[in-house]
């Protein structure tokens, strides 16, 4: 790697699989809005694009998330990264999410910023992002093509208005891919989330691979679907089946012929913290950093 990217992922825990052996990173869950939905999504629940379906988080203002994640950096001296991946959108709460990182670039300067996204407001929020010195930028693209969309997304909400199917999902990858492409060319690290879905996209998401790569993607995240029944999402209803390990290994080893491939992903809570893996989010809920001042 490249001297300037080696510094960036030295000691982020999901960009460099070395550094998640020593790094932790913490989530605030401070973004409980959404502009789209996805089929393996239930409201009640946090954000799938980046969470282990069926978990609920504490859902904190920014001024909560900053005496949170100065607690937590206080008590693990590991904790490098504060990434905000729901419960909902975190471009789609840009007051509130923004907010946070503006009073975390002042008050915890050492500390990289992270975020993660469906992409359909990315475009919109570049300046912003390149403003707060955020380096990691996570979107999770399922598709490039618009049918194979329509059968993930039933719909997106856009200018004031639910627009469904194929139309839907054409203007979500047509915002993702420009999101991309506006973050790379500033030199912002782009991590592509993609949900593995057997018989929907498993054939597809290696051209996806192919794409994110030649636009400039750091690192590649091929994650399975979850969708189990008791979570009521409309995949999980309506019987859609998991992938298997192997079939996930195997989809993965194929993307790996054209781009780096992150094989270490927990599928972690919207207020995760800890080492990847762990969980100490317990430790440090708001009424427990209440007590340790
Ligand atoms: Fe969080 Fe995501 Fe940043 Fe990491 S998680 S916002 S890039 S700091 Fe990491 Fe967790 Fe996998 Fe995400 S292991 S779910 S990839
Ligand atoms: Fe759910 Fe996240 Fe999809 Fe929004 S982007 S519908 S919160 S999985």
């Amino acid at each position: 790697l490249p001297d300037h990217i080696r510094a960036k992922v030295q000691d982020h825990p999901c960009y460099s699989e070395e550094a998640h052996h020593h790094f932790a990173r913490m989530h605030v869950a401070v973004a409980p809005a959404c502009n789209i939905q996805c089929n393996y999504c239930n409201r009640k629940y946090d954000c799938s694009n980046e969470s282990r379906p069926g978990v609920v988080s504490e859902l904190m203002t920014p001024t909560q998330a900053v005496k949170k994640t100065l607690a937590v950096a206080a008590a693990i001296p590991q904790m490098s990264v504060l990434g905000i991946a729901g419960p909902g959108d975190p471009l789609a709460n840009p007051e509130r999410t923004f907010e946070t990182f503006r009073m975390l670039s002042e008050q915890a300067p050492d500390i990289k910023l992270c975020v993660s996204t469906n992409g359909l407001s990315l475009p919109d929020c570049v300046d912003e992002l390149a403003k707060h010195n955020i380096d990691h930028v996570t979107i999770t693209i399922n598709c490039v093509d618009p049918e194979i969309g329509a059968q993930i997304y039933p719909w997106i909400f856009w200018n004031n208005r639910r627009i469904r199917g194929v139309e839907g999902a054409r203007i979500l990858i047509e915002q993702q891919q420009k999101g991309l492409e506006m973050l790379t060319a500033r030199g912002i690290l782009v991590k592509v989330n993609s949900v593995m879905i057997p018989g929907v996209n498993d054939q597809h998401l290696q051209e996806v691979s192919k794409i994110v790569k030649a636009k400039g993607a750091f690192l590649h995240n091929v994650m399975p679907l979850i969708a189990e029944a008791e979570h009521g999402t409309y995949y999980g209803i309506m019987g859609q089946r998991e992938p298997t390990a192997l079939e996930l290994e195997a989809l993965q080893d194929a993307c790996a012929g054209d781009m780096s491939m992150m094989r270490h992903c927990r599928q972690c809570r919207a207020d995760a913290v800890g080492m990847l893996g762990e969980d100490r989010g317990d430790e440090f809920t708001l009424d427990k950093i209440d007590t340790m001042e």
